[in-house]
């Protein structure tokens, strides 16, 4: 598996692009941002997930040029949509532990941003819970970094990972991403939704905003409409889509 990328060239050939989901307002079902999702495939393996090839893109430090590349193709095209009048979008990206330690990480999203011609709030940024396992003092600082520079910080996969709603007060981030599993409890009525009600009300009193992942059907969206879900995400409302297919669904409005 470790001949899957063999190098820089192979990443610029292409053979990455991304793909987009939308957010929606839980009120109101309108799209308001994207999170861009990177997509591998290859002419010997066909398809091949995010997770096996980001795994091992860090493993082989070609994190950092994919990184980038991925960030700058995902400010480009939210330039495109920000000239056709979605000024407010806001595009979601995923970003690994060994980018936020770069020193010069700051500055490279910095540089895009500029280039691109974007402003920072068009941008999010998207952890996970084990970027903070290790090194937690050095990544909350840049956290707080980027979020001086107006981009929001997201804690995705939220509840799956070391973070306890007691400690999520101290981090540096705006949004907490309820892990899917926790969406996919959501069923009539059951106390076993109430993981989810108790993170949305406490990450509600630390002034977090919060967003559900992997929401799927009528049932899980009304219940946290209920609940003051304040963001929602998922196959419901749509699936990873093409270029083309967002700017559709942006005309349609959702
Ligand atoms: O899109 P999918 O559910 O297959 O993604 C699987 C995993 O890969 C998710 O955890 C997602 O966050 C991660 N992922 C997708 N695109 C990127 C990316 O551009 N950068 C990083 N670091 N992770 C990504
Ligand atoms: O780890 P992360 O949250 O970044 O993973 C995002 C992944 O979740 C994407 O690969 C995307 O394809 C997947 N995804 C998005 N919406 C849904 C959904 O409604 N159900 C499920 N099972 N997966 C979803
Ligand atoms: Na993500
Ligand atoms: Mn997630």
């Amino acid at each position: 598996e470790f001949e899957l990328i063999r190098s820089y060239k192979d990443i610029k050939e292409e053979i990455i692009h991304l793909e987009y989901q939308p957010k929606v307002d839980a009120k109101t079902s309108r799209i308001v941002g994207f999170e861009a999702l990177a997509r591998m495939s290859s002419k010997k393996l066909g398809i091949v997930s995010p997770t096996e090839f980001i795994d091992i893109a860090e493993k082989k430090q070609l994190i950092l040029p994919l990184g980038t590349m991925i960030l700058e193709k995902a400010c480009i095209f939210t330039r495109r949509l920000v000239d056709m009048g979605y000024k407010d979008l806001r595009m979601a990206v995923n970003v690994s532990g060994i980018q936020l330690l770069m020193d010069d990480f700051t500055d490279t999203v910095a540089d895009i941003i500029s280039r691109t011609g974007i402003n920072t709030r068009n941008l999010e940024l998207e952890i996970t819970e084990t970027v903070l396992l290790e090194n937690y003092d050095m990544i909350n600082a840049v956290l707080q970094k980027l979020r001086n520079m107006g981009i929001e910080i997201s804690m995705d996969d939220f509840g799956t990972g070391f973070s306890s709603l007691a400690s999520i007060g101290e981090l540096n981030i705006d949004i907490v991403k309820i892990d899917r599993h926790f969406i996919q409890k959501i069923v009539h009525g059951g106390e076993r939704n109430l993981i989810t009600t108790d993170i949305i009300s406490m990450a509600h009193k630390l002034g977090l905003t919060v967003i559900a992942e992997g929401v799927e059907n009528k049932i899980q969206k009304e219940y946290l409409q209920r609940n003051g879900c304040d963001a929602l995400q998922g196959y419901y409302f749509s699936r990873p889509v093409s270029e083309a297919k967002v700017m559709e669904l942006l005309k349609e409005g959702i």
